[in-house]
């Protein structure tokens, strides 16, 4: 039960119920061990209801925000999955509170704001915050990074990443598909190469037909490291055929290739082929479940929340705001990395 303090679960509080919330709420409680779900809270009283009551957690809602969230008992940890423009204000109420939390991307969506998160952390002198940056828990990301290197294809000298949604279903706009979904490539690009971004171009060409007036898709996000590989990304949003995720690193000795997945290949009437998901969720189902539980196990051992750091959502949330620019000058813009503070430095 969702005030039961009788065991040594972490009971974490769920801002926001819409897709990926509820699908975090269901693999607290169901697929991650040493977890339970405490509270949820939502602007939608019914909605924070509906996703609550089937895992014994408080419902939270209402004029007072968060703070009944907060201040439920047994809500040890919070996990943000709010709309984006919620999430900077929402992170400095839970430093605040004093909890660790997993925030969903992006960590912030102005430069300013992921910096002051930054800053924040860094003045209490600890790590509680992680973001939510799941793809780097995916089998299929680490066992590319693995590649990587003189054990493997050598030296990585381009990258593409392919990124397609579905359909748009809250309107396409340009700037956030940079700050809300091209903002993973842009992360996992940087911990793939253990590298940081120097300038970055984008370009678009024709739009597609469901481009509303003045908006761009899909468009081509292209990217200088600071050792000099380059990095494309193609992002399109309304895609209309799936969701569909894939990288290829060129590497001096080889190259080394990650698509969909594990689906299955049907044959079948003189045809091979495999299913398309429609949204990401089934595509990264794994790396979700793999997240969480990294999460949890690292708030119950006091170690470093083990995914992506307030520093990669800061830097993730600063290049997404370089590539709006250049996509609006139509020209190259250079990335400046501030120094990086020694609270973010790497664990051995
Ligand atoms: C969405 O907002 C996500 O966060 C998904 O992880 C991403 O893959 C998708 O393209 C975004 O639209």
């Amino acid at each position: 039960m969702a005030d039961d303090r009788s065991d040594d679960t972490i009971g974490v509080g769920i801002i926001g119920a819409g897709n990926i919330g509820t699908a975090h709420t269901a693999n607290l409680a169901r697929s991650v061990s040493g977890s339970r779900v405490a509270a949820v809270f939502d602007v939608d009283a019914d909605r924070a209801a509906t996703v609550a009551g089937p895992v014994g957690a408080r419902a939270c809602s209402g004029d007072g925000g968060i703070d009944e969230l907060l201040g439920t008992e047994g809500v040890d940890a919070v996990l943000i999955a709010s709309p984006d423009a919620v999430h900077a204000e929402q992170v400095r109420s839970v430093l605040a509170a004093e909890r660790p939390m997993l925030c969903e991307k992006p960590l912030a969506v102005t430069d300013h704001d992921a910096r002051s998160i930054v800053d924040a952390e860094v003045g209490r002198g600890r790590r509680t915050i992680q973001v939510g940056f799941m793809r780097r828990f995916d089998p299929g990301y680490t066992a590319l990074k693995r590649e990587l290197g003189p054990d493997g294809i050598g030296e990585p000298l381009l990258v593409h990443q392919l990124h397609t949604n579905t359909r748009a279903p809250y309107g396409l706009f340009t700037e956030q598909t940079m700050t809300n979904m091209a903002i993973h490539e842009l992360d996992i690009g940087r911990w793939l190469l253990d590298d940081e971004y120097e300038s970055v171009l984008v370009l678009h060409g024709r739009p597609g037909p469901r481009t509303p007036e003045g908006e761009h898709d899909p468009i081509l996000v292209i990217l200088r490291s600071a050792s000099g590989v380059l990095v494309q990304i193609e992002a399109f949003v309304n895609a209309t055929f799936g969701y569909q995720v894939a990288c290829r690193v060129a590497g001096a000795d080889g190259q080394a290739a990650m698509g969909d997945g594990a689906f299955v290949t049907r044959s079948r009437s003189f045809n091979r082929g495999v299913d398309v998901p429609e949204l990401w969720l089934g595509r990264f189902a794994e790396s979700y479940r793999l997240q969480l539980q990294g999460w949890i196990d690292a708030i119950r051992t006091g170690a470093a929340p083990p995914g992506a750091s307030a520093w990669d959502g800061y830097l993730a949330t600063m290049v997404a705001n370089r590539a709006i620019e250049a996509y609006h000058r139509g020209e190259e813009v250079a990335i400046e990395v501030p120094p990086r503070p020694a609270l973010y430095d790497p664990i051995d």
